[in-house]
């Protein structure tokens, strides 16, 4: 069993993201049929529990954005880290990306595999991959961690993207 953490800002998608994942059905399609548009801020955790593989099981929980002064305490059980970032918030993207700048230096995910998920990309008024190059200087990101980083660019909402989370989650339990 493996355990992965889901974080990011309020808002950036983690509640949706997490119930396409869960409906993730066999036919490796994403199940959109459910009513998905109303989410409420989470306050806790959420988690949920994905079969990856024949045996293999990843446990996803997902710590509410306004619980970011007590993520800390999750971190130590945690194999995996997504972090998810909304694509469409100008506002947020440079605090987002300081937030996770400090939790990737936090010695209990120095081993962690991370993957970054641009979200939203499906809304019209959304940043370009290249400003968020710029911005969070990825590439700097990916080459000089000391985890190995993976970025995908997704929508929680139209199920873009989300074949390759999956196939993410799948093969970092193996
Ligand atoms: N257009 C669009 N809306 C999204 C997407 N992902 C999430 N949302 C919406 O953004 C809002 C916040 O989503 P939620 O999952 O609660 O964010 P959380 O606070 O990170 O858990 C909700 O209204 C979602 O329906 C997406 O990919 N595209
Ligand atoms: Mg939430």
């Amino acid at each position: 069993m493996c355990s992965c953490l889901l974080i990011g800002p309020t808002d950036a998608g983690k509640t949706l993201l997490l119930k396409r994942l869960k409906n993730y059905n066999s036919s490796n399609k994403a199940d959109l049929s459910q009513e998905t548009h109303a989410t409420i801020a989470t306050v806790g955790v959420n988690i949920v529990n994905l079969a990856a593989g024949k045996r293999q099981e990843v446990v996803v929980k997902e710590l509410g954005g306004c619980m970011a002064p007590i993520w800390h305490k999750y971190y130590k059980k945690a194999t995996l880290l997504v972090y998810v970032v909304d694509m469409s918030n100008r506002f947020q993207i440079s605090s987002s990306c300081i937030q996770f700048l400090s939790l990737i230096k936090s010695p209990h995910l120095a081993k962690s595999s991370v993957l970054i998920l641009l979200n939203k990309i499906d809304l019209p008024a959304t940043m370009t991959r290249k400003e968020v190059d710029c911005l969070w200087r990825l590439d700097d990101i990916t080459r000089h961690t000391t985890q190995k980083v993976e970025v995908l660019e997704i929508s929680a909402q139209t199920g873009q993207g989300l074949e390759d989370v999956v196939k993410w989650l799948h093969n970092q339990a193996k």
